[in-house]
């Protein structure tokens, strides 16, 4: 058994607070303890962190491989090398009927560099599939694809957090960081102590919100109205950098004509924000000499989430606030490895280290470091909502590592029906995940404190999680799983170690030169420093915590304006369905629940879904607190407790979509895709409101829209 204190890294989200890890006797194998010294966090953990040990008992998690009986239709255990053979001949067979692109992958922005590195390799190299793709998609991709479009390079945050404070204004669009990240509400505290001004843009007045100068709440999914109403009262009020956009952007002229077509009457009028409130939001954040904007989830997960981020951007290259210290705009990244795990080849359109598969020279790059012929390796494929839309029809088999789409797929019910109806489902999972239990074969792996590897946090630092406990009988790593399958099928095992450093070592390879280059970032460095920030090309380069101070990474080293106007909803409200829905977080609880709901402290704290609705919404259906409501879309009918407050708009609801079951959130969700990310739009989509009872339930209906 091991002793001692352990350093390591929160398995959640993205903050990936510094822990320390103690082995214990009890059923939780380790027991956390402060770890003052990392800076994100400096200490602090929320309640997920603090019980996360939980999740290593036994009694929560899968320890033995589980088969599903042809005779029975039940999952019972297996050995490892039944197991592994019967994946092995699941994609096989597939892909000897139907061709290799009917095999498909789907990986998770939770799994480590080194996992979402070999996954992608794997589906490549071994598998030959062009489909591969990940949760990652649901979470920051049209960030990303806004954040390529105007800067040339997609880092999260382009300066590490301690400049949060230092700043003289901060919005913050669609965050509710209090509850997400709990620690990181700190820098905001410390912003406005400093004398900094917050500003908060969410429909509903969240613990952010509370913390907020000024608080505005439009309407779900009139975020790029907003931007661009702010843009033109910034025109209008001579408010322009003139200077800054002359010395470094492009396309200044388009961007600037269709703000100018978004007067604030139209805005207030799209976005439900008064005018006035739009002036003292222009007023607080062109005062100071720096600002910033930061977004999240609320205003990226919508069908125009690129472009409505892509009009944050035009508002802070317009003021000069980009490219300069304490000033720029960033996205605040999810899952705990989300930022690494979209460099490094689980997408469905790139290659390790951010490189693109359809670019000769990346393929040709990285062809080479994986011995193979670059003509070999397919082209992009389907992204995460298609892929799941195509299961059971062009694609015919999936292994699945890292994510629970039963639950937070968009359109869920449709997406489970599409998982019933593969010939072979593969899923590796810690826990039996909703997921999972439809699979034909069950792999129990290891997880975060049970073994070593490099996750990437929202800054683009690149942080070590380090092996502190041993873990269960009977589990393996993925590394280890996804060597067995390359062993079986065709000899690829040379190419897939077990060795986490060892993949690293590849990994950095395969990067070096790239956009994300790691080729600098070794075990032994992180560990010594506590972190290092991509790009790092070399060993003796200090890595990169600040983007863009001298230069953005285009061609012509100028920020690009996007082109931009407002669009309505995929789903507007009508007479059948008038109220709006949008979905997220509670601070107990994490994405699916998958883990959190085995955590007996976070269940007491967040029991389970409901429906946070207006007292007028409420009074008019006749529902007090806690009675049940049916929240009713297209797609299908969920059945929460309301939960009332005057918090929210009266014309939207909120649900939290961490459960299974009635309760579901995503039953009701709109897959309708952004053109350019494919991010499905999570959170605005129409409902109406009904008491619980047998009433209609409308059928999933043909494609929905997008
Ligand atoms: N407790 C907890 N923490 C988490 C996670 C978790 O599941 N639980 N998940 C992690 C991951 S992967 C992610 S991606 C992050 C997400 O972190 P956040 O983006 O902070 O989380 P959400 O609750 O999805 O959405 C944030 C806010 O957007 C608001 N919103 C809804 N619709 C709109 C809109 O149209 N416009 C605007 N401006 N706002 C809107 C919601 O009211 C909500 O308060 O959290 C990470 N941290
Ligand atoms: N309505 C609605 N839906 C949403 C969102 C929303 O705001 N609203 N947000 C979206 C966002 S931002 C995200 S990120 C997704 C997340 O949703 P999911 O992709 O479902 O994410 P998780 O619940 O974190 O699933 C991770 C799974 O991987 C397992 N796991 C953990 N560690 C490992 C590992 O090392 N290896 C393997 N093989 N498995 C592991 C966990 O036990 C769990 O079952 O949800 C999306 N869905
Ligand atoms: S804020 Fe995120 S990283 Fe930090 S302890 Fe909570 S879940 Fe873990
Ligand atoms: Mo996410």
């Amino acid at each position: 058994m091991r002793t001692g204190l352990t350093p390591t890294h929160c398995p959640y989200c993205a903050l990936q607070c510094g822990m320390n890890l103690r082995p214990a006797d009890g059923p939780d194998a380790a027991e956390v303890v402060e770890r003052p010294d990392f800076p994100v966090n400096r200490g602090a953990l929320c309640g997920k962190g603090r019980t996360a040990p939980a999740v290593l008992a036994r009694a929560v998690r899968l320890t033995e491989p589980l088969v599903r009986d042809p005779a029975t239709g039940r999952l019972g255990p297996a050995g490892w090398d039944e197991a592994l053979d019967r994946v092995a001949e699941g994609l096989r067979g597939v892909r000897e009927r139907h061709g290799a692109d009917a095999v498909g992958v789907f990986g998770g922005g939770g799994l480590t560099n080194e996992k979402a590195y070999a996954l992608g390799k794997f589906a490549r190299v071994v598998l030959g599939t062009s489909q591969i793709d990940y949760n990652g998609r649901f979470c920051m991709s049209s960030a990303a694809a806004a954040h390529q479009r105007a800067f040339g390079l997609d880092r999260g945050l382009p300066f590490p957090l301690e400049d949060v404070p230092k700043s003289g204004c901060v919005i913050l669009v669609g965050s509710n960081l209090a509850e997400t990240m709990p620690p990181a509400l700190r820098y905001l505290t410390e912003l406005r102590a400093a004398g900094g001004r917050l500003i908060v843009v969410d429909p509903r007045r969240t613990r952010t919100a509370e913390q907020a100068d000024l608080h505005l709440a439009p309407r779900p999914g009139t975020d790029l109205a907003l931007a661009l109403g702010l843009l033109h009262l910034v025109v209008a009020e001579g408010r322009v950098d003139e200077e800054f956009v002359a010395a470094r952007t492009t396309g200044w002229a388009g961007a600037r004509a269709a703000a100018m077509a978004h007067w604030p009457a139209l805005v207030e009028r799209i976005t439900g924000v008064p005018t006035p409130r739009l002036r003292e939001a222009v007023a607080l954040f062109c005062a100071p000499d720096s600002a910033m904007v930061l977004t999240a989830r609320g205003p990226e997960q919508q069908a125009k989430g690129t472009d409505t981020v892509g009009a944050w951007i035009n508002l802070c290259l317009a003021t000069g606030r980009a490219g300069r210290p304490y000033s720029g705009y960033g996205c605040l990244t999810g899952q705990g490895n989300g930022q690494g795990g979209r460099e490094h080849g689980q997408k469905a359109d790139q290659l390790p280290g951010y490189r693109k598969l359809t670019d000769p020279a990346a393929r040709a790059h990285v062809a080479g470091v994986w011995g193979v012929d670059p003509d070999a390796l397919p082209g992009p494929g389907r992204s995460a909502y298609e892929l799941l839309d195509a299961l059971g029809g062009e694609v015919g088999a999936l292994l699945l590592a890292g994510s629970n789409p039963v639950v937070s797929a968009p359109r869920a019910a449709h997406v489970e029906g599409r998982l019933r109806s593969l010939d072979f489902l593969a899923v590796a999972d810690v826990v039996l995940s909703e997921t999972a239990a439809l699979a034909d074969v069950v792999l129990p792996v290891t997880q975060w404190a049970e073994e070593t590897g490099t996750t990437t946090n929202l800054e683009g630092r690149v942080l070590l999680r380090r092996r502190a406990v041993d873990p269960p009988e009977g589990v393996r790593s993925d590394l280890a799983v996804l060597h067995g399958l390359a062993a079986r099928l065709g000899g690829w095992e040379k190419g897939f170690p077990t060795d986490p450093e060892e993949v690293f070592e590849e990994l950095r390879r395969a990067s070096a030169g790239g956009p994300a280059d790691y080729a600098g970032i070794g075990y032994r460095r992180i560990a010594e420093e506590g972190g290092v920030f991509w790009p790092c090309p070399a060993p003796d380069h200090p890595g990169t915590p600040r983007l863009f101070l001298d230069r953005f990474a285009t061609p012509d080293g100028r920020a690009r304006f996007a082109d931009v106007t407002h669009r309505p909803a995929a789903e507007e409200t009508d007479a059948a369905y008038p109220v709006v829905l949008t979905t997220g977080r509670v601070v107990a609880q994490y994405q699916s629940g998958a883990q959190t709901r085995r955590v007996p402290e976070l269940n007491a704290a967040a029991p389970g879904p409901f429906v946070e609705l207006h007292p007028r919404l409420a009074a008019g259906l006749g529902v007090a607190e806690g009675d049940p409501v049916a929240v009713v879309s297209r797609r299908g009918r969920a059945v929460a407790p309301a939960r009332i407050t005057d918090a929210i708009r009266p014309d939207t609801v909120f649900m939290p979509f961490h459960w299974p079951g009635e309760g579901r959130a995503n039953t009701l969700t709109n897959p309708a895709l952004d053109p350019v990310s494919r991010m499905p739009e999570f959170k605005t989509c129409a409902v109406r409101l009904e008491l619980p009872g047998p009433g209609p339930t409308p059928r999933d209906p043909a494609p929905p829209a997008g």
